[in-house]
């Protein structure tokens, strides 16, 4: 079997699972979202990190049905968090360029739908590449995302070539600030200028800001001087399995 269809036979028996990473509030501590990460469990190699599946499936098209079924994992967990009487204000879940079709702003509805979700909690990620790749297209889909009430958000920032005139043109809600620039942030002048420049420059459009790997209670602080919104990394909590992302929430309350 090539890995192409073993990945199809895959997504089809359910071997795809998530793992959500909590984001927080810097103001208030309080949860303001989790980050779905998807990861494939596979039978004979074990966990499988993205890095091995999702690049392949981007190039053979295979995406679009992975990004459905991690929509609909998502957003599943979300219906049964709130269920359980655990809050969770919002979902963000990654996707690719590839995914950007016009048909997709329509199966998202219909999975939003189907499990009694708001799409105000729904946030895209979508890294600057698939906004600087395919302009005017990309741009249509997100005035639906956003027309929709979904939120979108550039993951990575600050490591592609996204301009100030792109940010200014696209319905984008959030940066999350590329943890490169976050790991060195309390030691390197420079690194703090550009996240400080950063801030400002996004706070200065109404872009609401995430930083992400944090791992440690310094950078945390230097973020909080700086006016970062939220921190998302591994002082707060790793990427966690579905039954311990819940019993993390329970402990939150
Ligand atoms: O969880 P991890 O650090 O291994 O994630 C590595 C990368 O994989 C991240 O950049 C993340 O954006 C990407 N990724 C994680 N989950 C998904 C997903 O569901 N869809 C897509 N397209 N990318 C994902
Ligand atoms: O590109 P994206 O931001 O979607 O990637 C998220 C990935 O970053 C996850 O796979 C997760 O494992 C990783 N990650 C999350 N928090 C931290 C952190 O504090 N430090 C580092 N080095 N990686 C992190
Ligand atoms: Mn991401
Ligand atoms: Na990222």
């Amino acid at each position: 079997m090539t890995v192409e269809s073993e990945l199809r036979a895959a997504i089809a028996a359910g071997q795809l699972e998530l793992h959500y990473q909590p984001q927080l509030c810097l103001e208030d501590g309080r949860l303001a979202g989790m980050e779905a990460l998807v990861r494939w469990r596979h039978p004979r190699l074990g966990l499988l990190a993205p890095g091995r599946f999702v690049p392949l499936a981007e190039d053979c098209g295979l995406i679009w049905e992975l990004g459905l079924a991690v929509l609909e994992l998502a957003l599943a967990q979300l219906a049964a968090w709130d269920r359980a009487g655990l809050e969770v204000p919002r979902i963000a879940v990654n996707v690719s360029p590839a995914q950007l079709r016009p048909e997709l702003v329509e199966r998202i509805v219909e999975i939003l739908d189907r499990h009694g979700v708001a799409a105000r909690r729904l946030e895209i990620e979508l890294t600057e590449s698939a906004l600087t790749a395919d302009g005017p297209a990309a741009n249509g889909l997100l005035q639906a995302l956003r027309r929709m009430g979904a939120s979108i958000a550039i993951d990575d920032f600050g490591v592609g070539y996204s301009s100030l005139t792109l940010l200014r043109r696209l319905p984008i809600s959030a940066l999350k600030i590329d943890r490169s620039f976050v790991a060195e942030l309390a030691t390197n002048r420079q690194d703090a200028a550009i996240v400080e420049a950063i801030l400002r420059m996004a706070h200065s459009v109404g872009l609401r800001t995430v930083a992400e790997g944090v791992e440690h209670a310094e950078q945390q602080a230097a973020l909080g001087e700086l006016g970062c919104q939220e921190v998302q990394g591994y002082l707060c909590a790793r990427p966690l399995e579905a039954k311990a992302a819940s019993a993390w929430l329970a402990g939150q309350h």
